[in-house]
């Protein structure tokens, strides 16, 4: 058993039933041009993550323990996007429409990859998504459990949507939950602190957070 020490309190967890989940470092989030950008978001505080993500992922690394990377994207028909979510507010280019990084938010193209410096490494898992949750439509569950996987370390964007979204679908399904607190970001950060103090608020009702750091001495310990 390792303990990391987070907050609201200590987070327990045995390694070899232990994975990490990083959501939606997309091109699409990160860089100018993309879906994040077309709904008239300043990329440029999801980018400055990218650094702390990939320690946090180097740390798995090192510890041999499994990572799983999700991709937000759909089909290139859109069968998998539902007209409720392409039709929503007033972006500048709505889902599946051309731009500077391909079509928005469509598997295969640029803007759907993973951001070069937190590209999966041979045998890891990348899972495509097409809603904020990554349990749903998708095998996670599966994957989850024929690796006997109880405890899982998140990280990724957005903190609010994606990230909690995913955190809140995993503790319902009976996952013991930590977020990394600095490998996480929002366009909004008042966004970000608030879905942090509600996550674990109420003695963790959905999970805990704790540093890129606190994991790394718990990984090494
Ligand atoms: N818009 C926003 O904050 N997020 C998303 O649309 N998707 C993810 O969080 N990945």
């Amino acid at each position: 058993m390792k303990i990391i020490a987070a907050q609201p309190f200590d987070f327990t967890f045995e390694p070899a039933h232990t994975a990490l989940i990083v959501i939606d470092m997309q091109r699409d989030f990160i860089e100018p041009g993309g879906f994040g950008a077309t709904l008239g978001n300043d990329v440029g505080l999801l980018k400055k993550i990218v650094p702390t993500v990939a320690r946090l992922l180097a740390a798995f690394r090192a510890a041999g323990l499994p990572i799983i990377h999700t991709r937000e994207c759909h089909r290139s028909d859109l069968s998998d996007c539902p007209p409720a979510k392409r039709g929503r507010g007033t972006p500048s280019l709505r889902i599946g429409d051309p731009g500077p990084m391909g079509r928005i938010l469509i598997a295969g193209e640029p803007g759907a990859d993973i951001v070069p410096e937190l590209a999966a490494k041979p045998g890891e898992i990348v899972l495509d998504k097409p809603g904020k949750g990554a349990f749903y439509a998708t095998p996670l569950s599966a994957i989850l459990a024929e690796r006997g996987i109880t405890h899982l370390v998140f990280a990724g964007v957005t903190t609010e949507v994606c990230v909690q979204t995913t955190m809140r679908e995993a503790n319902d399904r009976g996952f013991e939950c930590l977020l990394a607190e600095d490998a996480t970001e929002s366009y909004f950060p008042e966004f970000k602190k608030a879905a942090l103090d509600m996550i674990r608020a109420q003695g963790a009702i959905v999970g805990w957070t704790a540093t890129v750091d606190q994991v790394e001495r718990a990984l090494r310990s």
